[in-house]
């Protein structure tokens, strides 16, 4: 039997342990048996143990999908290949004729998704600045359906007030998604401060050893939930069960993880903020993010993003990347490893040049995913690329 692993009684730490586990019955192994079966046997035709057909629900995935469900302070959650198989799930709640509302800053292949894929199923999409929920209620139309939020923003780190968005969302009976990738559900739960679907690119901070490539959908909503299930099953893009035990296996770790990726990220940040070849940073934990009331009301912790532009651009980002030798040069985030990358001309080239210059994705720009290394190394690494500089 499994337990029932209540934030009301338990932490986080040990429901990220436990929650949708319990020892296997009939070995007594502590951990979840990767199950690789495709299909269940069944005792009469309809007559089963709960299980069919790998597609639709897999024991080791369900397992995952629960402790990831209850960590989200959600009651329904759902594996995927990739991030962005989640997000075409999500996408396909609306029909032709529907309307998003979405922030103006997000991952360069989410955007790619709505903008080259989404937009010809008949979906309008109107991307706006969702720093400031009054221009949220100015986008609104007869038809719009969905808001999709990323907070903070990939790579600009902008916050959207996601309560006062979907306090605005909920009468007007327009589902509110967040895309919680940056923060993890250690740092941030939107489901908690009134969001109907959180998304996460769980190939970042919820598996965090870039080994995996997933994605995850969780809600409280039975009606969305119901639909979710259906489309999963339908257009078939889950998590296999091995991502699902390794991703699960991660979740152990993530308060862990999450704690030393922040602590490294805040000093870094000073540190960055006063280093005569820096511009500006952007990291919300530090007072001079213009949204850090925010992040303080509304985030649980600042998590191990940064965002900062260095003085001299192309050329002196081009030599600063070449030197770095701890910071892996590579797209993605969320790892153990610390990693370093160019927007501009890697996660975020799917954005078009112009929508790049307005949001400030410049050739300056350099974004940090700082990862559990020994800190002092990182410090020294960031220095001597700085001094080449
Ligand atoms: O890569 P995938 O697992 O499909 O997830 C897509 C995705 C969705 N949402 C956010 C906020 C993301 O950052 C990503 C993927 N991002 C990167 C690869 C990156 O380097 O920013």
């Amino acid at each position: 039997m499994k337990k029932d692993w209540n934030k009301e009684q338990f932490g986080f730490e040990t429901r990220a342990i436990h929650a949708g586990q319990a020892p296997d019955p009939t070995t007594g192994a502590i951990m979840t048996p990767l199950y690789l079966s495709s299909t269940y046997v069944q005792e009469s035709p309809g007559v089963h143990k709960g299980y069919e057909y790998s597609r639709t629900g897999n024991p080791t995935r369900r397992a995952y999908e629960d402790c990831l469900a209850n960590l989200e302070s959600g009651k329904f959650g759902f594996a995927f290949t990739s991030g962005c198989a989640a997000s075409t799930t999500a996408l396909h709640l609306l029909k032709a004729g529907d309307h998003v509302i979405a922030c103006d800053d997000m991952y360069g292949g989410s955007f790619r998704l709505m903008d080259k894929v989404i937009r010809h199923n008949g979906i309008e999409f109107t991307f706006v600045d969702l720093t400031n929920v009054e221009n949220f209620k100015k986008a609104i139309k007869p038809n719009t359906k969905m808001v999709w939020i990323e907070s903070p923003t990939n790579p600009t780190m902008k916050l959207v007030d996601i309560r006062r968005t979907c306090e605005a969302a909920r009468p007007k009976g327009i589902i509110s998604v967040v895309d919680n990738t940056f923060m993890s559900p250690y740092f941030q739960r939107p489901l908690e401060l009134g969001a109907d679907l959180v998304l996460h690119s769980t190939t970042k901070y919820i598996n965090g050893h870039s080994d995996i490539v997933g994605g995850a959908l969780i809600t409280s909503n039975e009606e969305i939930a119901k639909k979710i299930a259906f489309l999963s099953n339908s257009m078939g893009g889950i998590s296999s069960a091995f991502d699902a035990w390794v991703s699960m296996r991660s979740l152990k770790t993530l308060a862990l993880r999450m704690r030393q990726h922040e602590t490294s990220a805040m000093e870094i940040a000073k540190f960055l903020d006063q280093h005569p070849k820096v511009e500006r940073v952007a990291y919300p934990g530090l007072p001079s993010h213009p949204q850090h009331a925010l992040a303080k009301e509304q985030m649980h912790g600042f998590g191990g993003m940064i965002t900062f532009y260095i003085k001299g651009g192309m050329d002196a980002a081009r030599t600063f990347l070449e030197s770095v030798q701890v910071f892996a040069l590579a797209e993605s985030l969320g790892g153990v490893e610390s990693l370093i990358e160019h927007p501009a001309i890697m996660t975020h080239a799917s954005v078009p040049p112009e929508n790049r210059k307005a949001l400030g994705i410049d050739d300056a720009m350099v974004r940090l995913s700082v990862g559990v290394e020994n800190l002092e190394d990182l410090l020294r690494d960031l220095t001597q690329a700085l001094d080449k500089v």
